[in-house]
C-alpha cells in the first residue's frame, strides 16, 4: 500500500473496508501477527493522551487517586465473584506455566480489576474514617474476544481507565455515578464532538455485579450505535462477595457502597467513525496532535523568499504543534492529499504570491473551506478556525443525530426504523428484549428524563419506560 494512494472506497458504501483503510492510511493503528491485538502509532497515542489528560485532571478534582494494580489474578478471587463472571468465563486469558512448570494456581490476565481491587479495598477498610476510598488505573486490560475483532472497536488488548470507589452512603456512591458520567458526556461532546445518549442500562444489558448501570452511547453515521463509556453502582455486592467492611460511628459493621467506571481505547475509533470522510481522517482539532501543516510552494525561481516566509509563520505558530512540510519530490497537490488523509486540522499554504501580499492561505479539513489570511493575523486566525471547526463537527454531528431519531409506534415501524439504520426512541414495557434482538437490533439506553407513554412499542404490554434502540457494533 503506497502512501500516494488514497482511501479506495466509500463511507457510505462499504463502511467496514473505508474503516480498515482510513485507520491504516492515516497511520493511526498497524496489524500484527496476533489477531485482536494492534500497534496504537503515534497518532492515535496521542489522542488518548489528550482524553488521559483531560480525564486525570478532572477525577482529581473529585478526589480520586492513581494508583496500579497487578495484571495478574488468582483464579480463586473470581470464585467469590462466580455470578458476575460466568458469561465472561470464555474470554478469560491465563498464564497457567512458568517456563515448563506448572503454577499452583492459575492466573487470569485482567480483563477487568474488580476481584483484585476488592480484595485491597478489604485490607485497607476498617472504620467509617477509611471512608470514602477513591482510586483509578490507567492500564492495559485483555479480553479474548471471538467475535471478529476490529481496531479500537473489538480488540483483545486494549487501554482503558477503570475508577473503583467505596462511599459510606448510597447517595455519595449515587452522585458519583453521575458526576463520573458527565465527565465521560464532556468527553464525548467537548474533546471528541459527538453528541452522547446519556441514560441507564436495562436489566438485561447492566453489568451482572451492578446494582444499576449507565452508559453513554453514540450513534454513527453507519447507522449503528456504540457504548463508550459506562459508570456502575455496584451496591454492596462486591463488598458482600469480598467482606469489605468496616465499623461505623455506632461501632457496628457495615458493607460499603461501591462503584466502577471506565473509558477506553474504543472511544478513538468511535470518534474516527463519527467524523471522518472519503478523503480520510477527520479529527476534532482539540484532540489533534498537529493542529496544522505548513506547505511552502516553491518554484525554480521563488524558493528562498518563500521558504523563509514560510518559516516564519510557522515559528509564530509553535504552540499549535504545526508541520512544517518542504519535503521535496512531491508536488503540493500530492501532500495536500496525504495530509487530508491524514487528518490534520488545518493546511497552511503559502506560494509567490502570498509572499508579495504577505499572506497565506488557510483551508479547513472538515467543509474544504478556503481563506486568505494576513500574516500578522495567523495565530489568531488558526485559533479561531480551530475553534469553529470544533464546533462545528459537534453541530453537524447533532443535526445528524436529530435527523436520524425517530419515535416508532408500533412493531412494524420499529422494524423500518432498524432497517433503514436509524436510531429508534421507543415506549416500552421493560421486558421483551429478545424480540428486539430479532430485530438485528439492541437497547441502548433508558435518557435519564423518562416519559413513557401507551403501551410498549414491541409487544404491546403498558409501557413503563423510554429506551433506545438501534443496530449496534
Ligand atoms: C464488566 C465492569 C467495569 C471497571 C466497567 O465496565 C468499567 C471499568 N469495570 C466490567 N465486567 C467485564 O466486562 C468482565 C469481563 C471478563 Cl472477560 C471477566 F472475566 C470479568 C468481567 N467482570 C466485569
Amino acid at each position: 500500500m503506497s502512501m500516494a494512494e488514497g482511501i479506495t472506497v466509500k463511507k457510505a458504501e462499504n463502511p467496514s473496508e473505508w474503516y480498515t483503510q482510513v485507520i491504516q492510511k492515516a497511520e493511526l493503528i498497524d496489524y500484527t501477527d496476533v489477531s485482536g491485538c494492534y500497534v496504537f502509532r503515534p497518532r492515535s497515542f496521542a489522542i488518548w493522551e489528550k482524553l488521559r489528560e483531560f480525564f486525570d485532571c478532572e477525577i482529581k478534582k473529585l478526589g480520586v487517586q492513581n494508583l496500579y494494580f497487578p495484571m495478574f489474578i488468582p483464579e480463586s478471587f473470581f470464585k467469590k465473584e462466580a455470578e458476575h463472571v460466568e458469561g465472561f468465563a470464555p474470554e478469560v486469558a491465563w498464564v497457567t506455566h512458568s517456563g515448563n512448570t506448572e503454577l499452583k494456581e492459575r492466573l487470569a490476565i485482567r480483563p477487568t480489576s474488580e476481584a483484585i481491587i476488592s480484595d485491597s479495598f478489604r485490607k485497607w477498610t476498617r472504620s467509617w474514617k477509611d471512608l470514602p476510598i477513591k482510586v483509578n488505573q490507567w492500564c492495559n486490560v485483555v479480553r479474548w474476544e471471538f467475535n471478529n475483532p476490529q481496531p479500537f472497536l473489538r480488540t483483545r488488548e486494549f487501554l482503558w481507565q477503570e475508577g473503583h470507589t467505596l462511599f459510606v452512603t448510597k447517595e455519595d456512591a449515587d452522585k458519583e455515578v453521575m458526576d463520573i458520567l458527565e465527565l465521560y458526556r464532556r468527553i464525548s461532546e467537548e474533546l471528541y464532538a459527538m453528541p452522547a445518549l446519556l441514560g441507564k442500562k436495562s436489566e438485561k444489558e447492566k453489568f451482572a455485579g451492578a446494582d444499576y448501570t449507565t452508559s453513554v452511547e453514540c450513534f454513527l453515521p453507519t447507522g449503528k450505535a456504540i457504548q463508550l463509556a459506562t459508570s456502575h453502582a455496584l451496591g454492596q455486592n462486591f463488598a458482600k462477595a469480598f467482606e469489605i467492611e468496616y465499623t461505623d460511628a455506632n461501632e457496628e459493621k457495615q458493607h460499603p457502597y461501591q462503584n466502577s467506571w471506565g473509558i477506553s481505547t474504543r472511544s478513538i475509533g468511535v470518534m474516527v467513525i463519527m467524523h471522518s470522510d472519503d478523503k480520510g481522517l477527520v479529527v476534532p482539532p482539540r484532540v489533534a496532535l498537529n493542529k496544522a501543516v505548513i506547505v511552502p510552494i516553491t518554484t525554480k525561481k521563488v524558493n528562498e523568499e518563500v521558504i523563509k516566509k514560510a518559516k516564519e509563520v510557522y515559528r509564530e505558530l509553535k504552540g499549535f504543534n504545526v508541520i512544517f512540510d518542504d519535503r521535496e519530490g512531491y508536488s503540493p497537490g500530492w501532500k495536500y492529499n496525504e495530509w487530508e488523509m491524514k487528518g490534520i486540522p488545518v493546511r497552511i499554504e503559502i506560494g509567490p504570491k502570498d509572499v508579495e501580499k504577505d499572506q497565506v492561505v488557510f483551508v479547513r479539513r472538515d467543509n474544504g473551506e478556503k481563506v486568505f489570511v494576513p500574516i500578522l493575523n495567523v495565530k489568531e486566525r488558526l485559533k479561531e478556525m480551530l475553534e469553529d471547526m470544533q464546533g462545528v463537527l459537534l453541530d453537524n454531528a447533532k443535526s445528524f443525530l436529530k435527523e436520524n431519531t425517530l419515535f416508532p409506534k408500533n412493531k412494524e415501524e420499529l422494524k423500518t426504523a432498524v432497517n433503514d439504520g436509524k436510531l429508534s426512541l421507543i415506549n416500552w414495557c421493560g421486558g421483551c428484549e429478545e424480540s428486539i434482538k430479532e430485530l438485528g437490533a439492541k437497547t441502548l439506553n433508558m435518557p435519564f428524563d423518562q416519559n413513557p407513554k401507551g403501551s410498549c412499542v414491541n409487544c404491546g404490554s403498558k409501557a413503563k419506560f423510554e429506551i433506545y434502540v438501534s443496530k449496534s457494533y
